[in-house]
């Protein structure tokens, strides 16, 4: 272990936390720890100065690792997401919730003993807003931070609860408590994300996962059966992006944040366009709408767009890959290099 600060990634094996991990290593910043449910795969290893195989519910692990490792970072990116959280609610409440307040009792620990606050980092979703009708989804478009914040999903209340939990961890925690008027408290930042897509990892889980699917599948010559209807719009962004604006937010200045949980943006796009897109860059492709209508319920209640006016304003988000950019340059050339390996 070398004498950099340590930031811990949970979820680690995950989507983000892969490209993440990479990114992160490649920075030299950290010394990186992870922790997943499932052992990280050989080749990320080298890159991290530990692994842990555990469950995030478990606090005697928690315990451990608090106590092996002085941890300035958590990125905190377990989570079971909207469509398995709705196959068991209970179990999606278990890990979004109660494994969020572990983490966050395990990093205000961590900021009393260090003498200074640790850095809470924390992805939240489009699926914290439920917008009651389609119509009221149109005539809302980007939607603010604060707007039609009635979530359909358990994995859209658990995010938007998590939320409140990690602002009460930063501003009210133990309010009541001898001398917690300038007691040293977390830092916790969150952000909302799109749906994500990554030319590396297919998803599991979600339910803007028709997005990547169609194009995984059309690189593997394999047809797809969308489950939403081809109208179904919601906004997404490129993995890169992801990661850059989860450091973006990491090294704002803690005065310039107004906010508990931004929205950052990249570009929103319909089924149909997405599949007009990959029909372009994969003539072959065979895609079909099949809806599911559960599913497709779940998008609907999601809105549009996101307004990430306050990310811009407070630290400088700024997404580099809008639409064209991010198929062509990103996501078409390394899936097709991907699946020709
Ligand atoms: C999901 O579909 O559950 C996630 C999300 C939108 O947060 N990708």
């Amino acid at each position: 272990m070398s004498n950099r600060p340590v930031a811990l990634i949970t979820g680690a094996n995950g989507e983000i936390g892969r490209s993440l991990l990479e990114r992160l290593h490649q920075e030299g910043r950290y010394d990186l720890v992870t922790l997943d449910l499932t052992p990280l795969p050989e080749r990320y290893r080298p890159l991290c100065a530990e692994t842990y195989a555990g469950n995030i519910l478990d606090r005697y692990l928690l315990d451990q690792l608090a106590a092996h490792h002085q941890i300035e970072v958590v990125f905190h990116l377990a989570a079971l997401l909207s469509t398995r959280g709705e196959r068991d609610p209970e179990l999606a409440h278990q890990i979004n919730v109660e494994g969020t307040l572990h983490l966050l009792r395990m990093a205000q620990q961590l900021s009393l003993r260090l003498g200074r606050s640790v850095k809470f980092i924390f992805p939240s979703s489009i699926a914290v807003y439920g917008m009651p009708s389609l119509d009221e989804k149109r005539r809302l478009g980007r939607v603010r931070e604060d707007q039609g914040l009635e979530p359909i999903t358990m994995y859209g209340i658990n995010k938007l609860y998590a939320e409140h939990l990690g602002r009460y961890f930063m501003r009210h925690y133990r309010a009541l408590a001898a001398g917690a008027e300038g007691a040293i408290r977390l830092d916790f930042r969150g952000i909302r994300f799109p749906g994500l897509i990554s030319a590396e990892t297919v998803p599991t889980g979600g339910t803007s996962d028709y997005g990547p699917e169609m194009l995984h599948a059309a690189a593997q010559s394999k047809p797809y059966a969308c489950f939403v209807g081809p109208e179904a719009r919601i906004p997404f962004m490129a993995m890169p992006d992801a990661v850059r604006s989860l450091l973006g937010l990491l090294d704002a200045p803690r005065e310039q944040l107004t906010l508990p949980s931004y929205n950052v943006g990249a570009f929103s796009l319909s089924a149909a366009e997405i599949a007009q897109r990959v029909k372009a860059a994969f003539p072959g492709a065979e895609i079909t709408f099949e809806p599911d209508p559960a599913r497709a319920r779940i998008v609907d209640s999601w809105p549009e767009d996101l307004d990430d006016a306050r990310a811009r304003d407070d630290w400088g988000w700024n997404a580099v890959y809008g639409v064209d950019r991010a198929f062509d340059e990103y996501l078409v050339p390394s899936i097709r290099a991907r699946y020709q390996r």
